[in-house]
């Protein structure tokens, strides 16, 4: 139930829209963000998370997430817009501790179409060769 007026407030579903309710529920992230599952973190502050992926489509390869759980970047308010920002620095500055001083990409997937497996916002940072860098 909370889960549904959370999902109700954010103007995302009907009480009979069973897909957005989906959307809007805990994901393996929160597990993350919670510690109750193991992994690497490399940053966290009281507003993000970034950590390994656990599947890299590179040499290396993190996810920044939001701790308050965004179900996907089209779900994202214009109240949300200092915290995508924040993400976009803390995936920056992890790129450049992790040395990616020759680029990296950025990427986010949105919905089915766009390949979304997690459905808490997430961006990917891959980098570290030039070959074949498309995420997930
Ligand atoms: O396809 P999208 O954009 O949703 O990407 C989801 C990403 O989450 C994939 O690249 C997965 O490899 C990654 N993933 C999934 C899990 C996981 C993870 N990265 C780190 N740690 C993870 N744990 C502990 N569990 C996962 N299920």
């Amino acid at each position: 139930e909370v889960v549904l007026s959370r999902c109700l407030q954010r103007g995302l579903c009907s009480r009979r829209d069973e897909v957005s309710l989906a959307e809007e529920a805990p994901t393996i992230f929160s597990k993350v963000i919670d510690k109750s599952l193991p992994a690497d973190i490399i940053y966290e502050d009281e507003k993000c998370l970034a950590f390994r992926d656990i599947t890299p489509q590179a040499p290396v390869h993190f996810l920044v997430i939001p701790k308050v759980q965004i179900p996907r970047l089209s779900a994202a308010r214009d109240g949300d817009a200092e915290l995508l920002g924040h993400l976009l620095l803390v995936a920056k500055n992890e790129a450049k501790k992790e040395g990616l001083s020759e680029g990296y990409r950025v990427v986010i997937n949105d919905g089915p179409h766009g390949a979304q497996s997690v459905y808490h916002l997430h961006i990917h940072s891959p980098g570290g060769t030039a070959d074949d860098l498309a995420p997930g």
